[in-house]
């Protein structure tokens, strides 16, 4: 309400404004007989010139102030390879926009009504269009054919990893399952039906398939370095979009259209602590935490499709670490089944007289952690 009444209040300031300003415009017309324009051309110039060095000086002061604070160095390979592509198409339209922006403000200023300074008038060239086509048309289609090489390569299968961490994340309104295969590195399977999908089998896992009973859920998003890993995309509800903004990876993930993205981890979580901790901005003390920042840096998975009223809260974080953590991690993970299937099975087994259990069926609690995020 408090938006909308001070938006309110800055329009109706400046109508009355424009309102005022075209009534002494008038008055000033009746009095002389005519219009002039000299003294407001010569205002107009030079606030068009006062706009070019405000817009310059915030936006250098801006860049100042925000480069420290953006996101590090990419932490996969081709992570690296995008993040070239985009500084130089920044570089190339940074150059383009400077001259274009110089030169329609200063000749609004040079060529105002009060310099009594008449523009010379060459209404055609050709030559001149030839060349500025030509130009933009050879730079975009460079620029145009090196981003698509980029993304064929991302998406190529031919340069995968043959011993690929394969992981399963499916979103959620407002949550991420993030589902490891186990020890056999092969999921179980899931089907998706009344059957099987149940609010304590969110994923309709197939009990009965005995490739199900290692696979795990996990809070945390494990990688390992060096390591190619493949995400297997999906949704329930929405569409979602799964990002990890420090490896440049984002893929759309679609309820009934799975969807993937293959990349390669370069730094482990302490190799980018590491690095952070010789940039200026990642020393400075946090005062939350009272440390410097980069000793508590944390890679994040995020949503970055607005998929309804707790879309921020769907965030994880993702643990980057070396092969023989990441065994040692896995060697400590409880999967699904013996967790939860496995010791509700036996408590019927042991009560006889109760009739065959359907594991399918079988309503069990699972802990609220596994499934349920806490928004950080
Ligand atoms: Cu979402």
């Amino acid at each position: 309400m408090i938006a909308f009444l001070s938006f309110a209040v800055i329009v109706l300031l400046f109508t009355v404004l424009v309102l005022i300003a075209k009534a002494n415009e008038l008055a000033n017309e009746l009095k002389d007989g005519k219009r002039d324009y000299t003294t407001q051309s010569k205002i107009n110039g030079y606030l068009l010139i006062g706009f070019l060095i405000a817009m310059f000086a915030g936006s250098a002061f801006a860049f100042k102030q925000l480069m420290p604070v953006m996101i590090p160095k990419a932490a996969s390979i081709h992570g690296a390879q995008t993040d070239y592509l985009f500084n130089m198409t920044m570089v190339i339209i940074g150059i383009v926009f400077v001259i274009t922006q110089v030169a329609l403000f200063y000749f609004a200023y040079r060529y105002n009504e009060s310099r009594v300074k008449e523009a010379y008038f060459y209404p055609h060239n050709n030559t001149l269009e030839v060349v500025w086509t030509i130009i933009p048309t050879i730079v975009l289609t460079g620029l145009i054919a090196m981003g698509m090489y980029e993304w064929f390569s991302i998406f190529n299968r031919d340069d995968r990893d043959k011993n690929e961490l394969v992981i399963e994340v499916t979103g959620k309104q407002f949550n991420w399952m993030i589902r490891y295969s186990g020890k056999d590195g092969k999921f179980g399977e899931r089907l998706i039906d009344t059957a099987h999908v149940s609010p304590t089998n969110e994923l309709g896992i197939n009990w009965e398939d005995p490739k199900s009973h290692d696979d795990f859920l996990s809070d945390k998003l494990y990688l390992v370095k060096g390591k190619g890993v493949l995400m297997k995309l999906g949704a329930q509800d929405v569409i979602h979009s799964f990002y990890l903004p420090h490896f440049r990876v984002k893929m759309d993930c679609v309820p009934g259209t799975p969807t993937e993205f293959y990349f390669v981890p370069t730094m482990t979580t302490e190799d980018m602590r590491k690095y952070l901790s010789t940039l200026p901005w990642w020393q400075t003390v946090n005062p939350e935490t009272g440390q410097p920042r980069w000793q508590t840096f944390k890679y994040e998975l995020a949503c970055a499709e607005l998929c309804g009223k707790s879309h921020f809260g769907m965030e994880r974080e993702v643990v980057v670490v070396t092969q023989e953590e990441y065994d040692a991690w896995l060697n400590k993970q409880t999967s699904l089944y013996d967790a939860t299937i496995k010791p509700a099975l036996t408590k019927k087994d042991e009560a006889k007289d109760e009739p065959a259990v359907d594991s399918t069926k079988t309503e069990i609690k699972k802990p609220q952690a596994m499934l349920v995020g806490k928004p950080n």
